[in-house]
């Protein structure tokens, strides 16, 4: 009895199985992003999670997006390309972030 024939098409299974996208936070407390910088996937969401009772924004630089959050409010995007992106609150820019993208 050969365990492989057991084993292989358990793992063949479970590698075809298509990564989750997942929801990454980020919390805006204090006119800070925390963490300031996270990693993503293609596919993912961003969520910024406005625990002020300011409203912020965070824009990215290259002008892919730019999310509004009111206070006490969140905010998503769903990321669609690879690649690092800087991004700031346009109401208070010395707040910023960055969120690194794999493909
Ligand atoms: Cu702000």
């Amino acid at each position: 009895m050969m365990p492989g024939r057991i084993f292989l098409p358990l793992v063949c299974a479970l590698l075809s199985v298509p990564a989750q996208a997942e929801t990454i936070q980020v919390t805006i407390d204090k006119l800070v992003f925390a963490p300031a910088e996270v990693n993503a996937k293609v596919g993912d969401t961003v969520e910024w999670v406005n625990k002020d009772a300011l409203a912020h924004t965070a824009t990215a630089t290259n002008g892919d997006w730019n999310v509004v959050t009111g206070p006490k409010q969140n905010g998503r995007v769903v990321l669609k390309k690879a690649g690092a992106v800087d991004y700031f609150c346009k109401y208070h820019p010395n707040m910023k972030g960055r969120v690194v993208v794999a493909p």
